[in-house]
């Protein structure tokens, strides 16, 4: 089993298809074994985005991020963090082939509705920047 972080970012809350989303992990049979609500502050976002620091995309990235609040879980299930990836689909939009979450959903790459570590090390360390311990349950 591994672990794996996603975040629907603020542009799915002001839409309102959080649970459309979420739905479609529960449906793959995805266990949650963590979720919240937050708004990132930019401390934690250029933390959260730090291997893209210095990218002409990066500040953009932190104000949009830190521009409302994001829903934050942690989904359990086998190849978790590839099975996932493979869900949201490519990070531009326009890449996405429909069936996929941002191929579905998405038109724009800085507003790509989704975001899902990418290997097991990232996973571990963006699960532990969002949720301590005994949040997991
Ligand atoms: P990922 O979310 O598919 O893993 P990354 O390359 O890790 O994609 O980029 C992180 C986020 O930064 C993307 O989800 C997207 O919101 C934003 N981003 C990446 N590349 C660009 C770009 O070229 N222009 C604007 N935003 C970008
Ligand atoms: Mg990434």
């Amino acid at each position: 089993m591994e672990r794996t972080l996603v975040l629907l970012k603020p542009e799915a809350l002001k839409r309102g298809i959080c649970g459309e989303i979420i739905a479609r992990f529960e449906r793959r049979g995805f266990k949650i074994v963590g979720m919240k609500m937050l708004r990132m502050d930019r401390e934690m976002a250029r933390e959260h985005y730090k291997v893209h620091e210095g990218k002409p995309f990066f500040e953009g990235l932190i104000e949009h991020i830190t521009s409302g609040p994001i829903i934050a879980m942690v989904l359990e299930g086998p190849s978790a963090v590839r099975v996932v990836r493979d869900m949201m689909g490519a990070t531009d939009p326009l890449n996405s082939p429909p069936g996929t979450i941002r191929g579905d959903y998405g038109l724009h790459i800085g507003e790509n509705i989704i975001h899902g570590s990418d290997s097991l090390e990232t996973a571990e360390r963006e699960i532990k920047l969002f949720f301590r311990d005994d949040e997991l349950l």
